[in-house]
């Protein structure tokens, strides 16, 4: 079927009355998602042959940047003038199954009158795979258990069929299916209690499933290693690569089996005491508490938030998880435009090991299965400290109801150390301590085994950070008694932990002061003219090189360079500072998180993972009808085979257009590589990486010049003791300290 132009109506009352969208990027109520899949329904129904649908997605299709902007009154340029708002028609979209013969299609609709009325309606083509729900990978889960062949797979290891559970990761790459089987590899392991780390056994075999049938429809056996004298290791198989689906017999006769270690390694209190009574929690720390007697120093009118000169929208969708939108700055009554929307837009997890199907594991957490959806209830006092606002979110169920996360996205201040200080250090000199405050815009989601901490910081001196916490439990295979593990390190016996990268791809549209934007590279290198020269006679003498970014197919894929410091800035060229004479700008600082990919050029995950070659990529904004340019590694993100055209390498090389002076947008790819320890083990302690945002020339001076120095009067010596002066007094609060 092609795009159907007749259009079918449902009124949203009845129960589906939509609540108050006061921001044009408001996200979908629950009301809403209700009202559009029902009418998505009754116009299948009354227009089409499809009679069995099951919802994989729906939210809202944003309108156009230009019309957000102008409604919001934000200026487009330096000149300072906004644009004449139009009127903005509310867009939703949807992607769903007919759930008969496995076809998956696209629904676009519109909400004209309260009445959602059915704009287009689109077949996927053929391979197309929309992301894998929560209730797909607890389906995986099911259909492997009730597997008759697995179920005699595990016996042979001892496991029962209660004891089986499952992973259910989208299949990665596998060339021996067709495109348009709709697959999931199930990562098996052996659960022995309710509530038992399950990752600490895993099994050696991955069935394979068609997630529509909800049938098994093979088994892979990953080879195992042998030490061959020497330090040389060989395989248990002769090849790596997979094997014909022919191939495929059961049950195994002769195969060595490796069972699943048995002991338990787990992480909730009770469980870690059972297996081992003399474990015991620590009981040496006191309460520390975050007070706010005056509550917090942030608003929140819906979705918009406002603290210390800045104002933002805060959404959430079920694939981004946040996304923030609209991002201004109050610079002294001038509403300064920053970016237009940041979000973490992509990401892959590629692992190292080489026997097959463990090459088949890399994920794409956001593209494959959605933040969003993945995201945790958060809770107060343990997740979040402080006084806290939550929003909510609402993703869309196969049945196309709203699922409702309630505390999806934590707002809330902290204490981020010293801001600035300066000590006068001559007999009698005056110093001013300022503290740093930061308003933090925080999510957690567990993907299967690890979970991922997105943080937005924003700071008082302009700053804006993008951090990522790692931790969870590690992705782990099963290895043999004294089986060497060149592709990972056995963190338990009998638990090999592969090698593996987190790549992300933070998607900035920026928009400082004004549209019109332009990437500057610089490069921080000595002078040519040599030491003893008169022109550079100690030899200590640098400069900094800048250039313009130009072209997109030139210039729009970058490579960091250590060696010349090389650091990019967004920049506007259209106005410049007072003093330095330079483009208002904010610098990229990567803070040690830039990372090569590992996997060859033409590997899986390379063909895939486009995004993750270059550290920079900087592309035209070009919204098409449905959407600007979003996602780095395509919009269906699942089974892809080769680079999407829709992602953007293929961007980049798309057209000689210009990325100077243009409204652009940027994918800054950052990450760690993981060598996992022992210590990582059974839950790995929080890993960082962060992106920073740094105002360079966008402000006249420090713009927390006019932060008040600190008199917190219930900060307090330890002991009751004044250690600087060597002195046994009463506690006393620290107010002169900060200001003398
Ligand atoms: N990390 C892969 C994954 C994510 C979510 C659910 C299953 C597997
Ligand atoms: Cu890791």
């Amino acid at each position: 079927m092609g795009a159907l132009s007749t259009t079918s109506t449902v009124h949203v009352s009845n129960g589906y009355k939509r609540a108050k969208v006061e921001h044009p990027l408001d996200p979908l109520t629950p009301d809403e998602i209700n009202a559009v899949t029902l009418t998505i329904r009754r116009y299948t129904a009354e227009h089409t042959d499809i009679r069995a649908v099951n919802f994989n997605n729906c939210a809202l299709l944003p309108p156009s940047k230009r019309a957000v902007l102008a409604a919001l009154g934000i200026p487009v340029s330096p000149s300072g003038k906004p644009e004449t708002p139009s009127t903005i028609i509310r867009k939703a979209e949807s992607d769903f199954f007919d759930v008969l013969n496995g076809f998956a299609y696209n629904a676009v609709l519109a909400l004209e009158d309260e009445v959602w009325k059915v704009e287009s309606l689109q077949r996927l083509p053929e391979g197309t795979q929309p992301q894998i729900t929560v209730e797909e990978l607890i389906h995986c889960e099911t259909v492997v258990r009730n597997d008759p062949k697995v179920q005699a797979l595990a016996k042979q290891v001892g496991v029962e069929p209660h004891q089986i559970f499952a992973d259910g990761w989208a299949i990665g790459w596998d060339d021996r299916f067709p495109k348009s089987q709709r697959l999931q590899q199930a990562l098996l392991f052996a659960r022995y209690s309710q509530h038992d780390n399950l990752y600490a056994h895993p099994l050696d075999f991955v069935p394979v499933i068609d997630s529509l049938a909800g049938k098994v429809i093979h088994i892979d056996f990953p080879p195992s290693w042998r030490e061959k004298g020497e330090g040389r290791v060989e395989l248990s198989m002769s090849t790596t690569q997979p094997q014909p689906l022919s191939d495929n017999s059961f049950p195994v006769a002769n195969r060595a089996r490796i069972p699943p270690p048995l002991t338990p390694h787990d992480f909730l209190p009770d469980l870690m005491e059972k297996a081992d009574p003399t474990y015991k929690e620590r009981d040496d720390l006191k309460p520390l508490h975050v007070v706010q007697p005056e509550g917090v120093s942030f608003t929140m009118k819906g979705h918009v938030l406002e603290w210390q000169k800045w104002n933002m929208h805060i959404a959430y969708n079920h694939r981004e998880g946040i996304v923030l939108s609209t991002i201004t700055y109050n610079d002294h009554g001038e509403i300064r435009p920053i970016f237009y929307r940041l979000s973490i837009a992509e990401m892959a997890v590629p692992y190292g090991a080489p026997e097959y199907p463990h090459p088949r594991k890399f994920a794409f957490d956001s593209g494959e299965y959605g933040m969003g959806s993945m995201a945790n209830e958060l809770s107060l006092g343990c997740d979040c400290l402080g006084k806290i606002h939550y929003l909510p979110g609402a993703y869309v169920t196969h049945s196309g109801t709203a699922h409702v996360i309630k505390n999806v996205i934590c707002i809330h201040e902290e204490d981020a150390g010293v801001l600035w200080k300066h000590s006068d250090f001559r007999p009698g000199g005056r110093s001013r301590t300022v503290r740093s405050r930061r308003l933090v815009v925080s999510m957690v989601c567990t993907v299967a085994n690890y979970e991922y901490i997105w943080n937005y910081y924003f700071y008082q001196d302009g700053n804006i950070e993008i951090e990522i916490r790692m931790t969870g439990i590690l992705q782990v295979y099963v290895a043999g008694s004294d089986e060497p593990t060149p592709y990972g390190i056995i963190v338990a016996p009998g638990i090999n932990a592969h090698y593996h990268q987190h790549i992300f791809s933070v998607r900035v549209d920026p928009m400082l002061d004004g549209l019109q934007n332009s990437v500057i590279e610089s490069e921080i290198v000595g002078l040519d003219a040599p030491t003893g020269s008169s022109e550079n006679f100690a030899g200590n003498g640098f400069v900094i090189k800048d250039r313009v970014l130009k072209s997109q197919v030139e210039d729009g894929a970058r490579d960091f360079d250590w060696a010349n410091e090389r650091r990019w800035r967004i920049a506007n060229l259209n106005k410049t500072h007072y003093a330095s004479g330079k483009p208002v700008s904010y610098t990229i600082m990567m803070k040690g998180a830039v990372l090569p990919l590992l996997a060859k050029p033409d590997s899986w995950v390379a063909r895939r993972a486009s995004f993750a070659h270059k550290q920079l990529w900087v592309v035209r904004d070009e919204e098409g009808p449905k959407g600007p340019r979003l996602f780095p590694s395509g919009k269906y993100v699942p089974q892809t085979r080769e680079e999407p055209k829709d992602s953007v390498g293929k961007w980049v090389k798309e057209g000689n257009g210009s990325i100077e002076n243009e409204d652009i947008v940027l994918f800054l790819t950052l990450g760690t590589t993981h060598i996992p320890r022992p210590e990582d083990w059974p839950v790995m302690p929080v890993e960082h990486v962060s992106v920073l945002f740094k105002p360079s020339s966008f402000f006249t001076n420090n713009p927390s010049m006019d932060v008040p120095g600190t008199k917190d009067s219930r900060s307090q010596s330890a002991f009751g003791t004044d250690i600087a002066n060597g002195q046994h007094t009463n506690a006393t609060n620290g107010t002169a300290c900060c200001a003398n």
